[in-house]
């Protein structure tokens, strides 16, 4: 067993460096991606029913039909607070229901309504208006435009890529089907079996890796077109490790949203990686407009900047004039399940966007002045002297520092909230000498729990039923560091309550109000399951598959996590939790960063376009392992970064349990005194950070940002990402 565990490690985690791509679905090994994808632009099969019009003061309803099948939707629209439209679409008979993301996990509330005017019908367009904005429901074929004064900014459907699968029961597949034309009832069963036309592989069941998917509900996908005229350059939909302006996705994959533990990410490509935010903005010298596509299921993007179709816009008033070619982009957006939830946010400048956003997923709370001071964490600080060594080396050597880091070595057999007797024998001790220098300590706690009858957290979770089950409804079996694992159900608000709980002094054995929180693995990382993460059929204890949820898992660690601070000071102290996954809305507890890049020079400057996406997502509090994390990086590359990272939001050296050690005074005097100076410089500018982060939080504008926030209609600095601006 444990030889074959350490396998499975090697083989996941072997030194050869370079990601294993491999490990990981391309569009072309996942059924859904590819049957939308496929879709070739053209006139719409779905419809709008004016005379079904409903209206209230705020919102409307329509029923739209897919002409092709028949099959019923119910369209949705309302005007919200700061020029936002939320347009939601259901299917109006489903035979199962479909998973929505309850109020207060990205949505910090419910958003608060406003009045939408309806102007009237006419040339078979339903027109309202919201403020300066509008909006126009295309009838036939099914469109939606938005306009900033008139001027169209955004549209849904105008290339007819709309596709929604309807909820169905289960049909004999042709050979089934075929089969069974001689018995009774074959009449019925000639009318279900797939057209010849129609290719239904992969819907009921897929197999990747040899891991097979039971999909026991068929295709559940929804996907739609986003087109942005008058736009050449989209931004955000972070996590890929690729350029702040999106690309087009012509000749590759389209960027993947699905959290996933990638080991050894590569660069320049739109893989999925920790966490994902279906937020994107585009930007011109004009206008500033944001979609926020809120859905928790696997999700792809495909972008392609054009020239504007004309032939899409042409009726609508001014739009256009002239001969000059005016430049679009198109996105294409498809999720494997749940419904078509999209707000437009009109800006109309990017401050106006980023409050938007603010209103709906939440703000970053203002962290504490010491979580933006530096950070000196590795892979692993080994027992209690070397935590004190380091402790006083770097004040020998004058280098401030405020946190210092455990990871899992730390722990008693990599279970959680223990501490490994031979080394961390008085945790207390050790955590009131670092206090008593005002300093703090962050410990690894990670969602899986060793599934061993003598470790109290996994038992207590089993026996009250909290740990996610696999499809035959066990309690869900995996493989993570500590060997055999269970889960708890994170999406039960009575599970996140427990591991709150955990948090409080009496639970936490050994732990002190000096102990902050850093949630790793959290995608969740699974050994031994395709893609290194939940089996999508695993279920969660409402009964949903993990298919329907998965992105949103690991931000309700980090916020269980979060509320587990909160309540052990009795709701008087900021919490301090870092994350490696996250979803819209996880800004509102704590920080991210960016997992394990390399010691490499391409890494170091990668940092710069991977925090922008996040910090113009709401991932305001965000950094980058500081020297990266596998590698042994060169003294000049370790100093260089140190330089960049003063001026980057979240502070952290952070290294591999394979590399060299690097502690700043380690390295040769004259960078040590470059990494001193860099950091001496970040105590300085503390003032200014904590004044940036207090007006994120009021405002929800980003301390680290892209020059054309600050300087909107400077159109040659557009594509720029080798330079930012920390504030104004
Ligand atoms: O807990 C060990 C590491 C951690 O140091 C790193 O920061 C995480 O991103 N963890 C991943 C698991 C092992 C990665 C090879």
């Amino acid at each position: 067993m444990i030889r074959g565990f350490g396998l499975l490690l090697a083989v996941l985690f072997c030194t050869c460096l370079g990601v294993h791509r491999e490990n990981f679905r391309t569009c072309d090994q996942s059924g859904f991606c590819k049957r939308h994808r496929n879709l070739q632009p053209g006139t719409s099969d779905y419809v709008v029913q004016p005379s079904s019009l409903r209206l209230s003061k705020t919102s409307l309803m329509v029923d739209v039909i897919n002409t092709k099948n028949n099959v019923r939707f119910l369209l949705q629209a309302y005007g919200l607070q700061h020029g936002i439209f939320r347009v939601k679409l259901v299917e109006a008979e489903p035979i199962r229901q479909r998973y929505e993301i309850p109020i207060g996990v990205t949505l910090v509330a419910e958003p608060e309504q406003v009045e939408l005017v309806y102007q009237g019908e006419s040339n078979g367009q339903l027109k309202f208006s919201l403020g300066d904005n509008q909006m126009v429901i295309n009838v036939n074929p099914l469109r939606l435009d938005f306009l900033i004064n008139n001027e169209p900014v955004s549209s849904l459907n105008a290339q007819g890529l709309l596709m929604f699968e309807h909820t169905r029961e289960k049909r004999p597949t042709k050979e089934e089907a075929d089969e069974g034309t001689n018995e009774e009832g074959a009449a019925e069963k000639e009318e279900e079996k797939p057209s010849d036309d129609e290719d239904d592989t992969g819907m009921w069941e897929e197999t990747f890796k040899g891991f097979s998917d039971s999909k026991p509900n068929g295709p559940t996908s929804v996907g739609v077109d986003i087109a942005f005229p008058g736009f050449r350059y989209v931004y955000g939909i972070p996590e890929h490790a690729d350029s702040f302006a999106l690309k087009t996705t012509k000749s590759t994959d389209p960027y993947r949203m699905y959290n996933l533990d990638v080991f050894e990410y590569e660069l320049y490509n739109p893989m999925a990686l920790y966490g994902h935010i279906p937020f994107m903005v585009a930007h011109n010298d004009k206008h500033t407009v944001g979609v926020f596509f809120q859905n928790a299921a696997e999700g792809w993007i495909d972008i392609q900047s054009n020239i504007a179709d004309k032939s899409v816009f042409s009726n609508l008033a001014d739009f256009v004039t002239g001969n000059t070619d005016v430049p679009q982009t198109d996105t294409h957006w498809f999720f494997e399940d749940g419904i078509i939830d999209v707000f437009v946010l009109l800006g109309p400048g990017p401050k106006d966007v980023f409050k938007q956003y603010a209103s709906l997923t939440g703000n970053t709370p203002l962290p504490p002045l010491w979580a933006i001071a530096y950070h000196q964490c590795r892979w692993n600080y080994n027992d209690q002297d070397d935590v004190r060594t380091v402790d006083q080396t770097m004040d020998k050597f004058d280098i401030p520092f405020d946190v210092i880091w455990l990871d899992i070595e730390h722990t008693d057999g990599k279970k959680y909230f223990t501490w490994d007797g031979s080394r961390f024998g008085d945790s207390v001790e050790m955590l009131r000498n670092l206090s008593s220098k005002g300093r703090k300590l962050v410990t690894i706690v990670d969602p899986h729990l060793k599934r061993d009858d003598n470790y109290e957290k996994y038992t207590d979770a089993r026996n009250q039923g909290l740990l996610v089950k696999n499809k035959d409804g066990n309690d869900f079996d995996g493989w993570c560091w500590p060997g055999s694992s269970s889960w708890p159900d994170f999406l039960e608000p009575k599970v996140r309550e427990w591991w709150a709980d955990q948090f409080s002094l009496e639970k936490y054995q050994g732990s002190a109000n000096n102990l902050y929180v850093w949630n790793d693995m959290n995608e969740p990382s699974v050994f031994n399951s395709p893609e290194i993460t939940f089996p999508k059929d695993v279920r969660h204890l409402s009964g949903v598959e993990n298919r329907e949820v998965h992105n949103i898992y690991g931000m309700l660690v980090h916020q269980a996590t979060w509320d587990g601070l909160l309540k052990r000071s009795g709701y008087k102290e900021r919490p301090f939790v870092l994350t490696r996954a996250f979803f819209a809305g996880s800004q509102r507890s704590g920080a991210v960063w960016t997992g394990d890049n390399m010691g490499e020079w391409s890494h170091l400057k990668m940092t710069v376009p991977m925090m922008l996406s996040l910090n113009l997502a709401g991932i305001h509090f965000s950094g980058a392992d500081i020297g990266g994390f596998f590698k042994n990086p060169d003294s000049e590359l370790i100093a260089r970064w140190y330089q960049a990272a003063i001026f980057q939001p979240f502070f952290r050296a952070h290294a591999h349990i394979d590399t060299k050690r690097r502690e700043p005074y380690l390295l040769p005097e004259d960078h040590m005194i470059v990494a001193r100076d860099a950091i001496k410089k970040r105590y300085s500018y503390l003032p200014y950070w904590y004044q940036l982060f207090y007006e994120s939080e009021t405002t929800g504008m980003p301390p680290m940002r892209s020059l054309w926030m600050e300087f909107p209609s400077e159109t040659n600095v557009f594509e720029k990402d080798d330079q930012f601006m920390t504030g104004n």
